[in-house]
């Protein structure tokens, strides 16, 4: 169960005024807020035991390197991999993305093919579009649907023996639909391909466990999951982390530097190269003991009650539009009102208090799949309430009276 009251307690930001009104934030697909615990162990290590890690024979050094590596084990345990090198620390989703799109340009060739959905986020597209520069592979697209979802058969029919990676989120920043992941890892691994798994917008609301789903490389950030900012996951296969080169060079990735040849690390520091965010994955391994504490199924639950009410509520203002529809969505509400920018909404809601995000979301293929320049995107977390979206209504009803 979701103790409400006590839950908002232990979030600071969310007691502040913003324009004269109680802050109501629904921008939690952007970034999450943060928990009293997140922001103490940021402060804890950078006031009690602030060092280099993994270099120093002194205490502090051995603390930090401590707390950092056990962070790392929070995360192998929260996300069930094999090993714990199988977890590399980055700088978020873009950052674990590209370290793959980079690592394949060595194990690519003309005429091969990557798959990516139509679903996708632009970190999702643009570093494989970059990546088939570099070796000539060819792009395809898995196609949605009016609700939203992917179409299967088509993928079916996009696989071959050609294909080598395919590329998909878990769940669609833009509208929410969770896709079928287990089914798309499935079909791709049956052709030979790898596939790499987005969970940025799953991460928060669904527990995955990489080695059920036999997924080869997923990632995620930390600040969608009550963690900071500038730090987040890759896990990829043990085999495939030692097929892939190293992304950057430099200390800490290396086993023996001279001017002639240098041998890299040892999983995971291979892909660790220079001083890492030490404070923020500390903080990382905080948030994810947060979140199991209140229980994935208790925050699932609870969110998917706030998105029934939203849906039904938005739905009764006249001229309002959803987009993703899907059965299987997370708490995600992306909507237009006939005759009304996007923009627009925004803008006059924010005087409210209310913090909604408007545009195209990095995902204009889906905005250009239904023809508009953007949605209002109204995405929820457990912290949430309904009468936070009462006031939602009550601000979109206000803003269409004063625009139409
Ligand atoms: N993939 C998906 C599905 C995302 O939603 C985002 C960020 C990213 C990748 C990139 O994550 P980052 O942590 O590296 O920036 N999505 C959003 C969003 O929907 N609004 O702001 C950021």
């Amino acid at each position: 169960m979701i103790d409400i009251q006590k839950i908002r307690s232990e979030f600071p930001i969310l007691k502040q005024k913003v324009n004269g009104k109680p802050l109501v934030y629904f921008d939690n697909a952007a970034t999450s807020q943060k928990p009293q615990i997140v922001i103490d162990s940021i402060v804890n290590y950078y006031t009690t035991f602030n060092a280099n890690i993994h270099r120093g024979v002194h205490t502090l050094s051995q603390k930090a390197t401590n707390a950092f590596e056990e962070a790392r084990v929070k995360l192998q345990k929260h996300f069930n991999a094999k090993k714990n090198y199988e977890i590399i620390l980055t700088a978020g989703t873009t950052h674990s993305i590209n370290i793959v799109a980079t690592g394949f340009t060595a194990l690519l060739k003309k005429g091969d093919e990557i798959i990516v959905s139509a679903l996708e986020h632009h970190s999702n597209i643009v570093p494989w579009q970059m990546l088939c520069e570099r070796t000539g592979a060819v792009l395809k697209v898995i196609p949605m649907n009016e609700e939203g979802e992917l179409q299967l058969d088509k993928y079916a029919e996009l696989l071959s023996k050609k294909t080598k990676l395919v590329f998909v989120n878990h769940v669609s920043n833009a509208l929410g639909t969770i896709n079928p992941i287990k089914k798309i890892i499935d079909m791709a691994q049956a052709v030979g391909a790898a596939v790499l798994i987005d969970g940025a917008q799953s991460s928060a609301h669904i527990k995955t466990d990489v080695q059920a789903l036999g997924v080869d490389f997923y990632v995620a950030s930390a600040h969608k999951m009550c963690g900071p900012t500038g730090v987040g996951i890759l896990y990829g296969k043990e085999k495939w982390l030692n097929k892939l080169p190293p992304y950057q060079g430099g200390g800490e990735m290396i086993k023996q530097v001279t001017f002639e040849k240098t041998t890299y690390a040892d999983l995971p520091y291979k892909f660790e190269a220079g001083t890492p965010n030490i404070a923020g994955v500390i903080a990382f391994g905080t948030a994810i003991d947060y979140m199991n504490a209140l229980g994935f199924d208790n925050i699932v639950t609870y969110e998917d009650e706030l998105l029934q009410y939203a849906t039904k509520k938005l739905l009764q203002i006249e001229g309002l539009k959803i987009y993703g529809t899907s059965k299987n969505k997370t708490a995600v509400i992306s909507f237009n009102i006939e005759g009304i920018h996007p923009y627009d909404i925004g803008v006059i809601i924010d005087k409210l208090g209310i913090a909604v995000r408007t545009g195209h979301h990095c995902a204009q293929p889906i905005m250009d799949f239904y023809k508009i320049p953007g949605t209002v995107r109204a995405s929820f977390a457990f912290y949430n309430t309904f009468e936070e979206i009462d006031l939602l209504i009550e601000a979109l009803i206000k803003a269409k009276t004063m625009l139409l």
